[in-house]
């Protein structure tokens, strides 16, 4: 599927540092690369079924700063995502609106495409939908019967039979390591309210997820090997990383409400399927809220992207705002960050178009700002170190400005 259009990136001389990230798995942060010179990312991707809120945008500005860093240091990298565009969510929202899913879900990712390309944020080299891949998701599945990892639960209501992966068939590996583990009481209440069904009669064990719906009346499916019907959610991003990027990834990212069951049970069916772990590192962003609350397409408290562009807002002050977080942390929205923002970047533009100052310690800020960015994408710290430079009298050369566009994506001046 097409994916949006790429923001240029300027080349700058030399190379930052290989970037460290927090791996969820081992709770501190890592060089996902392991030595290698490749670096393979995968990024779970919306769910179309409503507009892109600044929880949304924050996530993927979080893997988009992760991608400049690691072309920074000179690694090449590779990019695939998703698009969640056949599931309940999606399904239940054209049900209520009255209008098609497929309409729903094709509109919703071009809202998408079109507030990743405002916000300048790399696009991956492959953007992947779902319904593209049921064939091959139906294969994987059918595999995982083969070898006893996937059972078939009497479904009364169809003429199929639904599949479950079951979490108590040893494999390789799982997402979380032994420190980051979950007690079994915070995993049940987590699949509950995540998409899993713990209370699903005749499945071996409650936190098994569904790898296949069979067909429902009025539902979509696709006639498959395994019968007709859907894919479950955790398997469409192993195969879908899998085929795209090949096991072990680099990093599997998204927001922390995906930790479990979701990178779980992808990790655990990636390890039933390949023999490997999924990904050498997971990262998580933190969630974002407002006005209390967690932002979120199910609690209606949305702010999103694009009515703060209909609203006059500059795309560079946006993503200045989510940049001046940490992208680890939970944080709350307040109205007034997108006016403090702008302010700081009216400074910055006026700094880039001036040309006073003193030349001299132009190249240790240039430092500054990969090491930052490198550590663990602290971008606070980047944007605090350009602050700096503006308000100490640093002289705003070339490759300074080509270094706040090629690392923050911001384009001053
Ligand atoms: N389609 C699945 C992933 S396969 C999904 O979670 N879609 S989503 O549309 O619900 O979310 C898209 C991404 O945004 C996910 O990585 C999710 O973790 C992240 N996200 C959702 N809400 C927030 C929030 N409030 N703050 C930060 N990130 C969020
Ligand atoms: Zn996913």
């Amino acid at each position: 599927m097409r994916a949006w259009q790429a923001p240029s990136v300027p080349e700058v001389p030399g190379n930052g540092p290989r970037p460290v990230v927090h791996d969820t798995a081992v709770g501190k942060p890592v060089d996902p690369t392991r030595g290698d010179d490749r670096a393979a990312l995968y990024v779970c991707g919306i769910t179309p079924y409503d507009a892109t809120h600044l929880g949304h945008a924050a996530t993927y500005l979080a893997f988009d700063t992760l991608g400049r860093a690691w072309r920074d240091a000179g690694f090449d990298v590779e990019y695939a995502q998703n698009t969640t565009d056949v599931d309940d969510p999606l399904l239940e929202r054209a049900a209520r609106d009255g209008v098609d899913w497929q309409d729903l879900a094709a509109s919703q990712i071009d809202l998408f495409r079109r507030d990743m390309e405002a916000l300048r944020i790399l696009p991956p080299d492959d953007y992947v939908a779902v319904t593209d891949e049921v064939e091959r998701i139906a294969e994987a599945i059918a595999f995982l019967q083969e070898t006893g990892y996937a059972y078939s639960v009497p479904t009364p209501d169809s003429e199929g039979d639904d599949l479950y992966f079951d979490v108590n068939r040893p494999t390789e590996s799982w997402a979380l390591g032994d420190e980051s583990r979950l007690d079994r009481e915070t995993m049940l209440t987590l699949s509950a309210e995540r998409g899993g069904d713990p209370d699903r009669a005749g499945k071996r064990d409650p936190l098994d997820p569904l790898l296949w719906r069979a067909a429902r009346a009025g539902e979509p499916s696709w006639e498959t090997e395994v019968g007709p019907g859907r894919p479950g959610w955790h398997i469409e991003c192993s195969v879908i990383a899998g085929d795209r990027l090949g096991l072990p990834i680099t990093v599997q990212g998204g927001g922390s409400d995906l930790v479990f069951p979701h990178h779980e049970m992808s990790a655990g069916h990636a390890a039933a399927l390949a023999h490997q772990p999924l990904a050498n590192a997971y990262v998580h962003t933190g969630m974002i809220a407002y006005q209390g609350e967690k932002i979120s397409k199910s609690l209606g408290n949305l702010v999103t992207v694009r009515g703060l562009l209909d609203d006059g807002a500059d795309p560079r002050a946006i993503r200045l705002a989510l940049l001046s977080h940490r992208y680890s942390d939970d944080w709350e929205w307040f109205d007034g960050e997108l006016a403090s923002a702008t302010r700081r970047l009216a400074t910055w533009d006026a700094w880039a178009s001036g040309g006073a100052g003193h030349a001299d310690d132009a190249d240790d800020v240039v430092a500054r700002l990969r090491a930052r960015v490198a550590d663990d994408l602290d971008t606070p710290g980047a944007v605090a170190a350009v602050d700096t430079a503006v308000a100490g009298g640093t002289r705003s050369t070339p490759a300074l400005v080509d270094v706040v566009d090629a690392l923050l994506g911001i384009r001053i001046g």
